[in-house]
């Protein structure tokens, strides 16, 4: 939702027309991961901060400097803050910004997957390991070799392969990588060298995970998002190109790839046949929320599919400041989503 219009929002009421509450009051979490893992419920967020840092299209006031992990018991149990699970301090490689991670298990090992800034200010993906999935991680000397960008999020196919979907634009800095090599001479604006609007549209990347999760299995592929014409969404399709939060969940033999519109604030999905894609775009899973990013993850529970997400609402409106929510999705009999909105009919 764009900020000029937070100020006219009457909070009281939105709240009272939210289709879910904060799950937890007492920090900011953003950017909620979601996964079952024998029986519970873990949720792997953003932890926000007010560092002090000045708002800028760069995403620098998102300052975060560690992981909290959020577990429930059941969908209607109270979450319960398991303690900082990893701190940038522990990251040899990592300077600052640690954004929106994912986790998953492996043969009772559990991986925590983060972007952060190394000491040069460019944005590389870590991993951290556990035994248990509230951590504490211990993290890996460096970064995954070939990563880049932001916003991991590991998906488990059905033949135990892991792969991993990360990427983000302006300040999650996809747009200065070409052909692996960061453009360090470019000047930090957040739109220099998005394509024109009548060019194909920036992608995501993908790559298959190493046995170990530890590393790539493979060089980065980018994530292909067609239009209803088989041809890629352009970059002036603000309403429907990727911008950051890639996610991937199956449902009922399908591969529906999901992820954010950033600037357009909208939560979209587009489904493939296999983990590569390409993805055909579908639709809308969510309409805009309070704030100016929206974030979310997709995990079934107990039979029915949830999303997991984020407003501003906790802090009544603060970009930066957000609280992590979840809404029950449904899928129509083609497959198709229905298209949540945050407020009703606020
Ligand atoms: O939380 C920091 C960044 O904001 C995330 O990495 C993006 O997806 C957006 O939610």
């Amino acid at each position: 939702m764009p900020e000029e219009s937070i100020e006219h929002i009457d909070f009281n009421k939105l709240n009272k027309k939210s289709i879910s509450a904060p799950l937890v009051e007492h920090i900011y979490t953003a950017d909620p991961s979601a996964h079952y893992f024998n029986g519970k419920i873990y949720i792997y967020p953003s932890h926000d901060i007010d560092a002090g840092e000045a708002f800028d299209d760069l995403g620098s006031h998102f300052a975060m400097e560690d992981y909290h992990v959020i577990s429930m018991d059941t969908i209607k149990s109270k979450a319960v803050d398991n303690g900082i699970a990893l701190h940038v301090n522990d990251v040899p490689w990592a300077e600052r910004q640690m954004w929106a991670p994912d986790a998953n298990e492996k043969d009772g090992k559990f991986y925590l997957f983060f972007p952060a800034k190394d000491f040069e200010g460019v944005f590389k993906i870590g991993v951290a390991v556990s035994d248990l999935p509230t951590g504490p991680f211990k993290a890996q000397p460096n970064p995954i070799k070939n990563s880049f960008s932001i916003d991991p999020a590991v998906f488990k196919d059905d033949d135990n392969s892991y792969y991993m979907y990360f990427g983000g634009l302006w300040g999650g800095q996809l747009q200065r990588w070409n052909k692996g090599v960061f453009n360090a001479d470019q000047p930090e604006s957040p739109t220099a060298f998005i394509p024109q609007p009548n060019e194909a549209a920036l992608l995501p990347y993908v790559a298959k995970m190493r046995d170990d999760l530890l590393e790539f299995d493979e060089a980065p592929k980018p994530v292909e998002i067609l239009d209803e014409n088989g041809n890629l969404l352009l970059s002036g399709d603000n309403d429907r190109r990727f911008f950051e939060a890639a996610w991937l969940h199956k449902h009922d033999g399908n591969y529906y790839f999901s992820y954010s519109t950033g600037d357009t604030h909208f939560i979209c999905y587009a489904i493939g046949d296999n983990p590569y894609g390409p993805f055909t775009y579908k639709g809308r899973i969510l309409n805009p929320v309070v704030g100016w990013t929206s974030h979310h993850s997709v995990c079934d529970i107990g039979g029915k599919t949830y999303l997991f997400y984020h407003d501003s609402s906790l802090s009544k409106g603060v970009t930066h400041l957000r609280c992590i929510k979840i809404a029950e999705i449904k899928y129509r009999e083609d497959g198709s989503i229905i298209t949540l909105n945050p407020y009703g009919d606020f």
